[in-house]
């Protein structure tokens, strides 16, 4: 595993190692997931390399292989049948936060929710 880069005034560098207060999903060696603050719905995670690299391309393999399967764990765990997966690179793409991270946006049932309970199993 290549040294984790740590950038002390990266909001998600903070987070992703615990400098900085959030509500944590799951982790793993790569990658750490959290609440997003902002939630566009129950259970709205995001998914961050605990390494920095503002985009996506900038990120080293060994990071990068890691975040799809988590993203995938913590869709499967919300039991969401309907979500999106979504990464912006670059303001023009509406990247707002420049550290790579992968938005789980779960799309719940309208009338019964998700009665989601982290952290995924
Ligand atoms: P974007 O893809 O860079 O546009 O998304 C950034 C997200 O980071 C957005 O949904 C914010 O609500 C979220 N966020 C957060 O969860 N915690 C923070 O401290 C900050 C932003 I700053």
């Amino acid at each position: 595993m290549s040294s984790p880069v740590y950038v002390a005034n990266c909001i998600f560098c903070r987070i992703a190692h615990r400098k900085a207060p959030s509500t944590s999903v799951y982790e793993t060696k790569y990658s750490y997931a959290f609440l997003d603050i902002s939630p566009l719905s129950e259970g709205h995670t995001l998914v961050v390399p605990k390494t920095h690299a503002e985009f996506l391309h900038e990120l080293s393999d060994e990071y990068l292989a890691d975040l799809l399967p988590v993203a995938k764990k913590i869709a499967v765990g919300t039991k969401a049948e309907h979500y999106n997966i979504l990464q912006n690179n670059g303001k023009e793409a509406h990247q707002a936060v420049g550290h790579v991270h992968i938005h789980v946006i779960p799309k719940p049932n309208q009338e019964e929710g998700l009665g989601i309970k982290w952290p995924a199993k």
